[in-house]
């Protein structure tokens, strides 16, 4: 799928995303994951083709003509494989899609969710000009949304933050650093420091937690950590020692729903607040995070917003959408993303498939 505008970050430039979904289908019913790897491996260890190789030969092994009584109870199956949290993700959250629709109730509800509507932020890429990227932020602002984010990176930092706060001295604003920087750069953030920042999410190493609390010592603004986070442990581990005091959830990363539940009762439990981090998803993976995010400890806008800043077409029916007042409403349908997908555009789109039956 094309993205409508080219995404830049830290590590890169995405312009077309290649989707891998998971359908499930108990013959009657079917449920769909999506599986949120990235074309290469700049964001995390996993890709498309990881995560294909992944499923195909390791976990749906694993998984196929078993009996699951519900998708809560699917980790283990997959508990022998390290890492790929991803590729487990894509058919764990296509389980919870299928159970939701046999069971007769929304999705959210399911998964334990109570906020009927969600604050939406925007994650803003990196842009060829600061005034570009002054333009998209006033779009996004007109268009309701209650939380900014943009990417920074060494020579897109201090003073693009200094005139985007300039611009616009009230909104909520927070920086994605992508894992650009090192402890050598502390007086960076101490400049950034000063203009009223929500949030530095994932300044430093994807895999560090200890230099982030060492940055969290000598800083005020609050560290957020993304890439850092694969599970409930993990946070408890960052919470511990001081690297954050605020964790951006993502589906795929955690391994699925039920790897959001722990992540998101741990920081509950600690006073730390949660929110919903995207992927560039299609509408399935998209639906999935919209019915997550109404989480109780999802107390911040997350990056979950209309289908319509991605897709000139999204592959569900009807696609994502976000109030003038910057909010998704919670579909009162029974069910998850299943139930509006767009099958013949879907295989108009798919370039490979296979099935496995048990
Ligand atoms: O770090 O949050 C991130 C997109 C791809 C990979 C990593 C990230 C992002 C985003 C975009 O920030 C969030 C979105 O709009 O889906
Ligand atoms: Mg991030």
């Amino acid at each position: 799928m094309q993205l409508l505008h080219p995404f830049e970050t830290s590590f890169g430039v995405t312009r077309e995303r290649r989707i891998l979904l998971v359908k499930v289908t108990d013959g009657t019913q079917a449920g769909y994951g999506e599986v949120t790897a990235g074309e290469g491996p700049f964001y995390s260890h996993e890709t498309t083709e990881t995560a294909w190789h992944v499923l195909h030969d390791f976990i749906i092994p694993r998984a196929l003509g078993k009996e699951i009584d519900t998708a809560r109870a699917f980790a283990p199956f997959v508990g022998g494989i390290r890492g790929h949290n991803m590729a487990k993700a894509g058919l764990e959250t296509a389980l919870w899609d299928l159970e939701a629709t046999l069971e007769q109730i929304p999705l959210w509800k399911l998964l334990g969710a109570t906020r009927e509507k969600i604050d939406c932020g925007v994650s803003i890429g990196i842009k060829p000009s600061i005034e570009k990227l002054l333009e998209t932020i006033e779009t996004e602002v007109n268009a309701g949304y209650r939380r900014i984010k943009i990417k920074i990176k060494p020579g897109w930092d201090v003073e693009v933050i200094r005139q985007v706060r300039k611009a616009f001295p009230k909104i909520l604003l927070m920086a994605d650093a992508n894992s650009a920087y090192t402890l050598a750069d502390v007086e960076l953030f101490r400049q950034m420091d000063k203009y009223n920042i929500m949030m530095f999410e994932q300044p430093l190493h994807y895999e560090d937690m200890i230099d982030h609390a060492e940055l969290q010592k000598q800083i005020q603004t609050p560290i957020c950590l993304d890439e850092s986070i694969h599970s409930a442990d993990d946070a408890r581990k960052a919470i511990k020692i001081g690297a954050c005091r605020i964790i951006n959830v993502k589906l795929g990363r955690v391994g699925g729903h039920a790897g959001v539940r722990a992540v998101h009762d741990m920081c509950r439990d600690h006073g730390i607040p949660v929110w919903c981090g995207g992927m560039l998803e299609s509408g399935v993976g998209r639906l999935h995070n919209v019915a997550l995010s109404g989480l109780e400890n999802f107390s911040l806008p997350g990056d979950v917003s209309d289908s319509k800043r991605y897709w000139a077409e999204d592959i569900i029916d009807p696609p994502v959408e976000v109030s003038s007042q910057g909010q998704i409403t919670q579909r009162a349908e029974p069910g998850g993303p299943g139930r509006y997908v767009k099958a013949e555009l879907i295989d108009r789109l798919t370039v490979r498939s296979q099935v496995f039956s048990a």
